[in-house]
């Protein structure tokens, strides 16, 4: 009797072993879930009894549903602490322009209201501060109506945005004007993200550049065109550099980088090798693109005078790699200009991001989350 009662106690304690292993994968199921998702989990064991037998249990399904968990990331983050999400370079007078990416990082839909404001603590203060839509991700705005919710967004969904806001003529080169882009979910306002985005007030040029694709679509194996439209938004001739560090799924195609700016009062269209400098009928202006040593996909566009209140773009082509794994390519571009008008172009440090091309990858990317095993499982 002694025998089979600890026979039985062990049966029960593996029993609650396992259910209780079973538990604890079905709540880290839940976490990753759509929320009203019905997840069954049921357990069972085998055990030899007192009198040798093997016994085989199973116990009842225990159904649970997942509850909705809202979450939002709004982006680009910097390196915390106080220190801006994002900043740039602008004259006074001068309208500037940020882009962030919204991520609903909830297990269900929802959308976000989105607000904007100038910060205090700063050196001064932003003027006619909107929020504008850019789904396509072309870099400008979708329409001229302002942005207060976004539509709703699919669990892992993301929304491209656009804040402007203008600097007043009272500011000095050196002060800092800060404002802040909140995103709150409008199915739980205790979740939200922010960006603290900073200007640094110049008497330099300031250098706008938006990167798009020609198309928001390709199969692996496609070509496809970038074009980097840059606008001297001051009337102070600056040089630039122009930097495109595209990713490894990209492959440029020799010969085909083309540059079109108005620097002489026409314009003037050229088409230069990967490397080397282009001069010809220019005004005196030269293009100079060279390739890294390292990634050779990697290239630099050096254009030795942008002139005042000037635009121009540059494009190349671009194969996607038989091989790309992913459903989208993200790319940006790194500006660099004279912004302290000092006659030379600044350093790496002083740099700014453009706006994120996206490219969606048809084919090109296979996900299984936990999710669906459960789902498969029940
Ligand atoms: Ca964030
Ligand atoms: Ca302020
Ligand atoms: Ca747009
Ligand atoms: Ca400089």
């Amino acid at each position: 009797m002694v025998g089979e009662r600890h026979a039985t106690s062990f049966k029960a304690g593996l029993v609650t072993y396992l259910m209780a292993s079973v538990a604890g994968i079905a709540v880290a199921a839940a976490q990753s879930a759509p929320a009203g998702q019905v997840i069954g989990t049921q357990a069972s064991a085998t055990y030899v009894d007192a009198q040798g037998e093997t016994v085989s249990i199973t116990s009842n399904v225990v159904q649970s549903t997942v509850r909705e968990i809202a979450a939002v990331d709004l982006g680009p983050d910097g390196p915390g602490g106080g220190a801006p999400d994002q900043s740039r370079s602008a004259p006074r007078l001068g309208r500037v322009t940020f882009h962030h990416e919204l991520t609903n990082n909830g297990n269900d839909s929802d959308s976000f209201a989105i607000t904007a404001a100038d910060s205090s603590g700063d050196s001064a203060d932003f003027q006619n501060i909107v929020v504008y839509a850019d789904a396509n991700r072309d870099g400008r705005p979708d329409s001229s109506t302002p942005l207060t919710t976004t539509p709703d967004l699919m669990p892992g969904d993301d929304y491209g945005i656009i804040v402007e806001a203008s600097v007043s003529n009272s500011v000095a080169a050196g002060d800092n004007v800060d404002l802040t882009i909140i995103a709150t979910s409008t199915k739980d306002n205790t979740v939200s993200d922010q960006n603290l985005n900073r200007v640094n007030i110049i008497d330099g040029a300031l250098i706008e550049t938006i990167k798009s694709f020609d198309r928001d679509r390709a199969d692996p194996g496609d070509t496809r065109t970038v074009t980097l439209r840059y606008q001297n938004k001051t009337g102070v001739d600056t040089p630039v550099e122009l930097k495109d560090v595209l990713d490894d799924n990209f492959t440029l195609v020799p010969g085909s980088i083309k540059w079109s700016h108005n620097s002489a009062g026409t314009d003037a269209l050229i088409t230069a090798t990967q490397a080397g400098t282009d001069t010809t009928g220019n005004g005196g202006i030269t293009l100079t693109s060279s390739l890294d040593a390292v990634d050779s996909d990697d290239v630099t566009f050096l254009i030795s005078s942008v002139r005042g209140n000037s635009v121009g773009t540059i494009s190349f082509d671009v194969v996607v790699n038989d091989e790309t794994a992913v459903d989208r390519l993200e790319n940006v571009a790194m500006v660099t200009s004279d912004t302290d008008n000092d006659g030379d172009i600044d350093s790496d440090d002083d740099s700014v991001q453009s706006n994120t091309a996206i490219l969606e990858i048809n084919g090109g990317g296979v996900q299984i989350s936990i999710a669906d095993a459960v789902a498969t499982a029940r």
